[in-house]
């Protein structure tokens, strides 16, 4: 682990670095607590463990950590452990440095092997921590994405839909959204069945993304439809783009087993304005233009 210690006290220094470097370990020096602030800001991707005196000059070690667990929350940095060095056992020191935000304490004089014990508590906290992290993206993750193409569902599209009508709003810049529907989907299934239809929706989809631009967000929203919003697009450009998404899939047919499929799609296409306040009314007039289009004799686009 790299561990940043702060004791201003030049032999109790010495001596915490010489043990945590025998545990191999690397050490961070400093020798107040402003110096402590500014080594972990510097460093605070690398450093794993902060130990630290409670007194110091300039800054002490409660406002210290009190500092520390701000910027954390502030700027949301990954939590790291922080053990205090107490001179003494007195109750109220403890529990001052335990409120600050500290996780736990050290007596003076560090004993080595209760300070090997206290980081290998402090790193087993870290790892699992870690680990519920990597948990907690990967759920975030599977809630997002549709399994089957890879592209966002229907929740992340709304949301991300929500957060792009708000902005569009707030800055009076045009946010267009298109509804598309693959025509006579079930065809495919009928005829070769419900693996080869799941092959080209993934296919469909990521001739899609191949052909997004940059800030377009793609999703699958039902069996097979799909949505596309086109932030800061009129609908002018969004009627362009949609004609860009209509050829990816129209200029070469999708083979699947050695048969060949020529897919297209029907698509409803608006752009944000003083009719729509919510999402589910862009939505649904998209929805019913795009209702429009498969009347009109689908692949085609109706705004
Ligand atoms: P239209 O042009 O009117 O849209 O005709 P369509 O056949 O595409 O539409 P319809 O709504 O009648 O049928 C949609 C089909 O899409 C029916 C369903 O079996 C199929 N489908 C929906 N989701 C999936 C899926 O995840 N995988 C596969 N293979 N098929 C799906
Ligand atoms: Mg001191
Ligand atoms: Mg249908
Ligand atoms: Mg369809
Ligand atoms: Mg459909």
């Amino acid at each position: 682990m790299k561990v940043l210690i702060a004791e201003d006290t030049l032999t109790d220094r010495l001596i915490l670095k010489l043990y945590l470097e025998k545990m191999n370990h690397s050490v961070i020096e400093a020798d107040d607590g402003s110096k402590m602030i500014q080594a972990y800001e510097e460093n605070h991707q690398d450093i794993d463990l902060i130990i630290l005196d409670l007194n110091m000059p300039n800054m002490s070690g409660v406002d210290a950590v009190k500092h520390i667990r701000e910027f954390q929350a502030t700027s949301d940095l990954s939590w790291i452990p922080i053990i205090f060095l107490s001179g003494s056992t007195v109750d109220e020191d403890i529990e001052s440095g335990i409120l600050a935000g500290a996780d736990d304490y050290l007596s003076k004089p560090v004993k080595p092997k209760v300070l090997a014990a206290k980081v290998l508590a402090m790193a087993r906290i870290s790892e699992m921590r870690a680990e519920l992290l990597r948990a907690n993206k990967r759920l975030e993750a599977l809630a997002t994405t549709d399994f089957l193409t890879g592209l966002a569902n229907r929740r992340c599209f709304e949301s991300a839909l929500d957060e792009q009508i708000e902005k569009a709003k707030h800055y009076g810049i045009p946010l267009s959204i298109a509804i598309l529907d693959i025509d006579h989907f079930k065809r495919v299934n009928d005829s070769y069945g419900h693996d080869a239809g799941d092959l080209v929706l993934s296919s469909v989809a990521s001739r899609l993304q191949g052909g997004a631009r940059k800030g377009d967000i793609l999703a699958r929203i039902g069996g097979e439809e799909f949505a596309i919003c086109l932030p800061s697009t009129t609908l002018e450009q969004a009627v362009q783009a949609c004609e860009r998404y209509r050829m990816v899939l129209s200029n070469q047919p999708l083979s699947y087993n050695g048969d060949q499929f020529n897919i297209t799609f029907s698509a409803g296409l608006v752009s944000l304005d003083d009719r729509y306040v919510t999402k589910h009314e862009l939505m649904k007039a998209a929805d019913d233009l795009l209702y429009q289009a498969k009347q009109g004799g689908r692949d085609r686009i109706v705004h």
